[in-house]
C-alpha cells in the first residue's frame, strides 16, 4: 500500500534531520514524503530542494506563510494521487520518532476497519512519553475542550500524527481552509465525522516514544488563542460540508 507523509516545514532548517528521513523512506518502499515549505524565511527552501533528489521525496514550495493548518491541508490535497491509499502528516521535529511512524502506518495500512489512525501521548507504564509540564497541562485542558466540541472521546487530538486513508470523503473534508493554525487537528476530526468517518472507523494509538523538542513555534498565547477557536470551530462544524 503506498503512503504519503505530509511534513511541514516552517523554518525548520536548523531542526530537519535529513538522515532520519531518508533512512525512513529507504527502509519503506511504500512510504513517500512531502515536504511542504510553508514560506520560510530561513534556509528551509534550500534543503528541501536538496532533500528532493531522493524518487520518494518532494517538496511543495507555499510562496507566504500561512500556517500549519493551511501546509498541511495543502500537502494532503497533493499527496493525495490515484496510486496513494494513505496520506498522513507528522512534524518536521520527528518528536514521533521514525519507528512510531512505521508503526502507526503498519497497524492503519493492515485494518480494513480502519479510515483514520493517530498517534496520542499518554504516559503509560513502560513508554517514553516526555513533555515538559507546562505544555502537558496546557494540552489536558484543551483535549478536554476538544472532547466537547467532537461529541467523541479523544485523549490527545494535538500529537501531530495522523494517517486518514484516500478516500472522497477525506478530500471533501480538505476542501476549505480550517479556521485556525493549530486547531485544525479537531475541525479536521469534526469534518471527518460529519461524513462518518470519526469515530466509527477511527482508532487512537498511545504511542511508546514521543519526544518533546525543543525550538517549537507555538507560543504559549497562542495555545491559549487556540483554545478559543474551538468555539468557532464547533460552529463551523455544524454547518459542514453544506455551507463551508
Ligand atoms: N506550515 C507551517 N508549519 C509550521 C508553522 N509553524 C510551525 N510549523 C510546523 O508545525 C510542526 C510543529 O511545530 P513545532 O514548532 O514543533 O510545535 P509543537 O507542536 O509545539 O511541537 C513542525 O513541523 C513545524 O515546522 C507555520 O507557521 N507554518
Ligand atoms: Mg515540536
Amino acid at each position: 500500500m503506498n503512503v504519503v507523509i505530509v511534513v511541514p516545514c516552517y523554518n525548520e532548517a536548523e531542526r530537519l534531520d535529513h538522515d532520519e528521513f531518508r533512512g525512513l523512506v529507504e527502509r519503506n518502499e511504500s512510504i513517500s514524503l512531502l515536504f511542504v515549505d510553508d514560506g520560510s524565511s530561513d534556509a528551509t527552501a534550500a534543503l528541501l530542494a536538496s532533500l528532493s533528489d531522493h524518487p520518494r521525496m518532494s517538496a511543495l514550495f507555499l510562496p507566504v506563510n500561512g500556517g500549519k493548518a493551511e501546509a498541511v491541508r495543502q500537502g494532503l490535497i497533493a499527496a493525495g494521487g490515484h496510486d496513494v491509499d494513505w496520506v498522513g502528516y507528522v512534524d518536521a521535529d520527528l518528536a514521533t520518532p521514525p519507528a512510531e511512524i512505521e508503526r502507526l502506518i503498519d497497524i492503519a495500512t493492515s485494518s480494513p476497519g480502519l479510515d483514520c489512525v493517530f498517534g496520542s501521548r499518554i504516559r503509560l507504564c513502560g513508554s517514553d512519553v516526555s513533555r515538559h509540564l507546562s505544555r502537558h497541562l496546557a494540552g489536558r485542558i484543551f483535549a478536554t475542550l476538544a472532547d466537547f466540541v467532537l461529541g467523541a472521546h479523544v485523549y490527545d487530538t494535538q500529537a501531530g500524527a495522523k494517517f486518514l486513508r484516500n478516500t472522497p470523503e477525506l478530500h471533501l473534508c480538505l476542501r476549505t481552509p480550517f479556521a485556525d493554525r493549530w486547531s485544525f487537528d479537531v475541525e479536521l476530526l469534526g469534518r471527518l465525522g460529519r461524513v462518518g468517518v470519526f469515530p466509527q472507523r477511527a482508532s487512537e494509538i498511545p504511542m511508546r516514544v514521543w519526544v518533546d523538542r525543543d525550538g517549537s513555534k507555538v507560543s504559549l498565547l497562542a495555545g491559549i488563542r487556540s483554545m478559543w477557536s474551538l468555539a468557532k470551530v464547533r460552529r463551523r462544524l455544524q454547518r459542514f460540508p453544506a455551507e463551508i
